[in-house]
């Protein structure tokens, strides 16, 4: 018996000794469609592609231009203005909660570039940047938390719960994990249809403890569906450390082999190995090789919410310590060693961004607050949950209805 202690928590060095590192341009890329058997070193290894000059190595860098990977930088610096911004909304109690995903931008920004628009989404409530990569303005965000009258959920969810059918983003679910079987599930549909759209879904690493992502991989691997499910191992689920999920003797990217599927380990704050190694497991899903794992080696740099403080859990300054970086910087520093990027555009993106949240918030705001302005009618709460809505609750909405006119 035992119990997986924390490398560090609050008054220790941080200790990122545990993590098994691998040098940019090492591991192998096999052929897209590979046997499972050829694929499972990638497993223990770390996919990178950006070394420490922020030079790209081996075979697994991507085939994209500097126009491509500048507009990456800069959606990434979108998610984080945009983060920074409703960050300070919550603080000033315009908002009631907030989950920020500093530290993790690479993830949802190169992921949800390197996939198709037909391509059906699962997310958690840390890929804000797949809205930004398929352009949702980013009003329509701040309205939701807002839960004003332009909110897409209609004041009927918890802040950053949003959803976008037309662009096929799933809706956020705050029970953890569900997102994986129906990612599965939409996938296998897709096949049945004869489609070629795939689904993608992600999970914390903390959460892979749960039941549903196990029956999830079980059925993903027996009919072969067509998705990508993604483990971001960004080290913490709020205050547990990644080994109480099971990260401790064995890394996440392992359990795919174990299931039948590919399972490959990457830097998740490498943008080219991200983009690479998703490119990868969208083409052989796409040319029905079935499922694969893949798990994001990261780090939470902000608190996990509103509601939490990491100083109480984790050791000072631990994400200056992280020795995968910062997602932001090392697209930064490979961009400026070609010459494509200078630290005085970079400053005047930060700037213009700045600006254009403080805009986009304002004009959020003039639609109302949670506490302010109109808001949907009560009876409201019937619609949109059955295409045909049952008897018993058309006769509640009918009492709801004489009651609100007595009032
Ligand atoms: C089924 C379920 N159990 C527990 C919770 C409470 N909860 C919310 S977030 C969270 C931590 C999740 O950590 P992880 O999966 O690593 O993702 P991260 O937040 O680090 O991105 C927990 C325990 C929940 N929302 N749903």
């Amino acid at each position: 018996m035992r119990v997986p202690g924390a490398p560090a928590r609050p008054g220790e060095q941080p200790d990122f000794s545990y993590l098994r590192l691998t040098d940019a341009g090492v591991a192998p890329r096999p052929a897209v469609d590979a046997a499972v058997a050829d694929t499972e070193g990638l497993s223990r290894q770390l996919v990178r592609v950006l070394d420490e000059d922020g030079a790209a190595r081996g075979d697994w860098a991507p085939d994209l231009s500097t126009e491509q990977l500048t507009h990456g930088l800069r959606l990434m610096l979108g998610v984080r203005a945009f983060d920074d911004r409703m960050l300070k909304a919550q603080r000033q109690g315009k908002i009631s909660f907030y989950v920020q995903s500093r530290g993790e931008e690479a993830v949802s920004v190169a992921q949800g570039l390197a996939l198709r628009t037909g391509d059906m989404l699962f997310p958690t409530y840390r890929n804000q940047g797949l809205y930004f990569a398929r352009e949702r303005p980013v009003v329509d965000l701040m309205c939701q938390c807002l839960s004003n009258a332009r909110d897409m959920c209609r004041g009927r969810q918890l802040p950053i719960m949003y959803h976008w059918k037309e662009k096929n983003i799933f809706s956020i679910s705050g029970n953890l994990t569900t997102q994986v079987p129906q990612a599965v599930g939409w996938a296998m549909a897709s096949a049945i249809k004869g489609e070629d759209h795939i689904a993608v879904t992600w999970t914390g690493e903390g959460s892979t403890a749960e039941s549903d992502y196990h029956n999830a991989l079980t059925f993903a691997n027996v009919y072969q569906a067509p998705c990508i499910i993604n483990v971001v191992n960004n080290q913490w689920a709020i205050s547990t450390f990644q080994g109480i999920a099971g990260g401790q003797d064995s890394p996440f990217a392992a359990r795919g082999p174990g299931y039948g599927m590919p399972g490959i380990r990457v830097d998740g704050n490498d943008y080219l190995a991200v983009y690479a190694v998703t490119e990868w497991a969208a083409q052989r899903a796409r040319s029905g090789g079935g499922p694969s794992l893949i798990e994001l080696v990261t780090y939470r740099a902000s608190a996990h919410s509103t509601s939490d403080d990491p100083s109480r859990y984790r050791a000072k300054d631990e994400h200056k310590h992280f020795p995968l970086g910062d997602p932001i910087e090392r697209l930064k520093t490979h961009l400026v060693a070609q010459g494509a990027w200078s630290q005085k555009e970079h400053d005047e993106l930060i700037a213009e961004l700045d600006d254009r949240m403080s805009a986009s918030w304002q004009e959020a705001l003039s639609y109302g607050t949670t506490e302010e302005g109109s808001s949907f009618a009560v009876d409201s709460m019937f619609d949109d949950v059955y295409k045909d809505i049952p008897d018993h609750l058309v006769a509640q909405r009918e009492k709801l209805k004489r009651q609100l006119q007595k009032q």
